[in-house]
């Protein structure tokens, strides 16, 4: 279950790469002619608090130096402990011990782009057209949408369908995920519902297609990133949002800002940031990742390593059941009386039950769960576990949904390394 070290990038690649846009990514710092470093407040501020105290020197930093005392932590402007896994485009995951929180600080949540993100963004001026078949095409201003519609705030997970990839043998190509593709943040915004419903949702309509406003890693200012899409029915149930807040602020730049949706509990990859347009269609959308084997996993189970004909792969839309332990951390010492705890969910379900075992799987005692805040949160869950002698334990937790579906031990292997829910493990060192 190692993952491939190699395929994630440092924060020092990064720097050295293209240390001017790192700087500017990481910290805010803008070059200036005589090749120092002037941070913006902001940005020095992030950097006082990673090395712990103030920089009297700063000014005599030169541009893309990283502090010694930073190691491999990686910080991007606004979040906080995030691993960088690509810096071209940005992808970042959360370590599980910096998901502890019931809801997720914007911090924390992860950072999944297909493309370009839009730089400098006017949430003022900024657009949502609404077309194809509706009764009535819209173009909304965020301004519209909150005077229009009902503004709601919900607490939504959000999972990339590649989260846990980095566990697949053999391994899959693409980001490295391992747990942190996840978050649970609280969105405020409107109904996709409400906003579909004014326009007049035509009865050929079967399908969604998001559109958004970065640009494709090529530059070829004709081609998009990512376009993904919902069943109509999923698009009309009462938690998908279209979101203007997220933790009481503006979205971050990284999580879509000013204007994104958020699907809870299918691919997070249907969730368009930077949303610009949404259409209405009366077949399956086919933009860039929702055909091949994007987003897709093999209609019937198959062997690792097994090759799948492209026909026979269907696309992902819930999430399966899965659970995450939080607290302690991997490697974490502990007394001999220690809290376990964590989240979990099941796309489109709610769960019934979470577990744990200290003695690898042997014996499991029931978690306190927590019913989810609202449909579509993530349920919390905690469970005090008395160890017997001191030594070295893991953790297991196993989550069971509102169908009776439990998450597996071993890897249900697929050609893309979607879905992997198998049980998160966290080894401690009581005495
Ligand atoms: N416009 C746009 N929307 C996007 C993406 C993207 O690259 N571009 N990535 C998608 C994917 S694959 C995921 S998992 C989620 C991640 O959301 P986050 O970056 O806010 O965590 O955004 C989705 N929405
Ligand atoms: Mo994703």
């Amino acid at each position: 279950m190692a993952l491939d070290e190699e395929k994630k990038r440092s924060v020092h690649e990064f720097f050295a790469d293209n240390p001017e846009k790192a700087d500017k990514t990481f910290f805010g710092r803008i070059s200036n002619p005589d090749r120092r470093g002037f941070l913006k407040r902001t940005g020095l501020a992030t950097m006082a608090a990673m090395v712990g105290t103030s920089i009297p020197f700063h000014r005599n930093m030169p541009i893309g130096f990283v502090p010694a005392a930073m190691a491999q932590q990686n910080v991007l402007v606004g979040k906080d402990g995030l691993t960088l896994l690509n810096d071209r485009p940005i992808n970042a995951e959360t370590p599980p011990e910096y998901l502890d929180d019931a809801i997720t600080p914007t911090s924390r949540h992860f950072i999944r782009n297909n493309g370009i993100p839009p730089e400098d963004v006017d949430p003022a001026s900024w657009t949502l057209t609404i077309d194809g078949f509706v009764d009535t095409p819209m173009e909304l201003t965020i301004a519209d949408l909150r005077a229009q519609f009902e503004v709601v705030t919900m607490a939504l997970t959000l999972e990339c369908g590649g989260n846990g990839r980095g566990f697949f043998n053999p391994p899959a190509k693409g980001n490295q995920w391992t747990y942190g593709a996840v978050a649970c943040s609280e969105w405020t915004g409107v109904r996709l519902k409400d906003v579909l419903e004014k326009a007049g949702v035509q009865s050929n309509v079967v399908y969604t297609a998001h559109y958004g406003a970065d640009g494709h890693l090529s530059g070829d200012p004709d081609k998009l990133p990512i376009s993904r899409g919902v069943p109509i029915s999923k698009a009309m149930t009462d938690n998908v949002l279209i979101a203007f807040e997220m933790n009481g602020d503006a979205l971050h730049p990284m999580n879509g800002a000013p204007l994104r949706l958020v699907v809870p509990g299918w691919p997070a990859s249907t969730a368009q940031k930077w949303l610009t347009r949404i259409e209405l269609r009366d077949q399956v959308h086919d933009g860039p990742k929702m055909t091949g084997t994007a987003y897709r996993v093999p209609g019937y189970p198959v062997s690792a390593g097994q090759d799948v004909p492209k026909e026979d792969f269907v696309i992902i839309e819930r999430m399966p059941v899965k659970s995450l332990v939080t607290f302690p951390a991997n490697g974490a010492d502990t007394g001999m009386e220690t809290e376990v705890r964590g989240h979990a969910w099941s796309g489109d379900r709610t769960i019934s039950r979470v577990e744990v075992s200290t003695d690898f799987g042997s014996t499991w005692i029931d978690a306190d769960l927590d019913s989810p805040v609202n449909d579509g949160a993530w349920q919390n869950w905690r469970a005090n576990v008395t160890l017997p002698q001191a030594g070295y334990y893991e953790v297991w937790a196993r989550a069971t949904d509102s169908e009776g579906v439990m998450q597996p031990f071993a890897i249900d292997w697929n050609p893309k390394g979607y879905l992997n829910n198998t049980m998160h493990r966290v080894g401690i060192r009581a005495s």
